[in-house]
């Protein structure tokens, strides 16, 4: 047999295997691993080019032209298998991986601020326009500001009215109201005029009820200047309550008794549940009440530096969690600090 007919029938039959072989593959990188097999440099078909100068002159160009023939036939017959193998890989994704465009997405869950964190910025903004500035205080207290310096020495029984949490330090405390800033205020400003806002956190160690919290926000308002009365606490005190539930809100200012003021009041709202005829919110009262004030006392004063001659103050404490429950008919304080979503979403 010549060259020519030796190698046209090895091509012959190397294009029959390699095409029953590559009719059983699936899988791209079984079709791969073909293509470097018979077409690759080291396949059979292209050892047939360099096998080439083997052959006589004439046969060159036959056998040439067939190796070429076989090489392009593989190669279409590659890219066909190869583009049926991606087909059915996008098939399958498609149907694993299937994506329903036409539901509805899901809405984010967006955060909010804390209800008492929104009343306390709106109480910020109202006393703001009236001239006040914040200034902010520390939680762990001293006895002695929390009591003595408010003119509660030891063993008086003022002290009952507060029920205080203790740290095992001697001396130190969690804070039982904000009024403790108002030492700090004052012995920082003594003798210029003063006009602020003290919020934040109090604690006390209470039996817990729809409107006792044992943790609770203040806000103390403290002025400190010549000439100022009585009038002006009540004045301002009004007016926040219209700035705050609207003109018209029912208010009433009573007579209490707090160490630290002479003489000393409390304020009260209209209960939102009752409308004053007496509920359990309101214990029956037809009133909530939602600070303490008075006219700073003359020891007090000069306990921060300034002169009971010469200077006049008053003062309020008011609670933000109380004003809230008003403003949005909660009825249980309780509420406030449990952090179920269901009733802090609501604001
Ligand atoms: C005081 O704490 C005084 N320091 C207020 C004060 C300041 C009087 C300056 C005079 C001059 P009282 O204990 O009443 O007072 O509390 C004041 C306000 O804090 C209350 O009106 C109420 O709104 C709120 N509050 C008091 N106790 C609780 C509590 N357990 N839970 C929630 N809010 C409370």
């Amino acid at each position: 047999m010549s060259e020519k007919n030796t190698l046209i029938q090895e091509l012959e039959t190397l294009q029959a295997k390699a095409e029953a072989k590559l009719a059983s593959l699936s899988g791209e990188v079984a079709l791969a691993k073909w293509k470097t097999e018979y077409l690759g440099k080291a396949s059979p078909v292209m050892q047939v080019f360099k096998r080439l100068p083997e052959a006589s002159k004439e046969e060159r160009s036959q056998i040439g032209q067939f190796a070429n023939q076989v090489k392009t036939v593989l190669e279409q017959s590659f890219e066909l298998k190869a583009e049926t193998a991606r087909q059915a890989t996008l098939a399958e994704a498609l149907k694993s991986e299937q994506l329903d465009v036409t539901l509805p997405g899901r809405a984010p869950l967006n955060g909010r601020l804390h209800i008492t964190t929104q009343t306390l910025r709106e109480i910020y903004r109202i006393f703001a326009e009236m001239g006040f500035q914040i200034y902010r205080s520390p939680e762990v207290e001293s006895d002695e500001n929390n009591f003595e310096l408010l003119n509660i020495p030891p063993h008086h029984p003022a002290r009952d009215l507060w029920d205080t949490f203790f740290t095992k330090k001697e001396g130190v405390l969690l804070r039982t109201h904000t009024s403790p800033g108002q030492v700090r205020a004052k012995r920082e400003f003594a003798s210029e005029p003063i006009r602020v806002v003290l919020p934040g956190m109090c604690y006390r160690y209470e039996q817990t009820d729809a409107s006792h919290e044992f943790q609770f926000n203040q806000v103390e308002l403290l002025v400190v200047g010549k000439h100022i009365t009585f009038a002006n606490l009540k004045g301002t005190l009004q007016e926040f309550a219209e700035r705050m539930y609207g003109k018209g809100v029912r208010t009433r200012i009573r007579p209490s008794y707090f160490p630290f003021v002479e003489p000393g009041a409390e304020m009260d709202v209209e209960c939102f549940v009752c409308s004053g005829k007496g509920c359990p919110v309101c214990k029956q009262r037809g009133w909530l009440e939602i600070l303490g004030c008075g006219m700073v006392h003359p020891v007090v004063l000069k306990n921060g530096g300034y002169d009971p001659k010469v200077y006049s103050g008053f003062a309020a404490g008011l609670g933000p969690e109380r004003i809230s429950m008003l403003r949005y008919h909660i009825d249980d304080i309780r509420n406030f600090w449990a952090n179920d979503v269901r009733f802090l979403e609501q604001f």
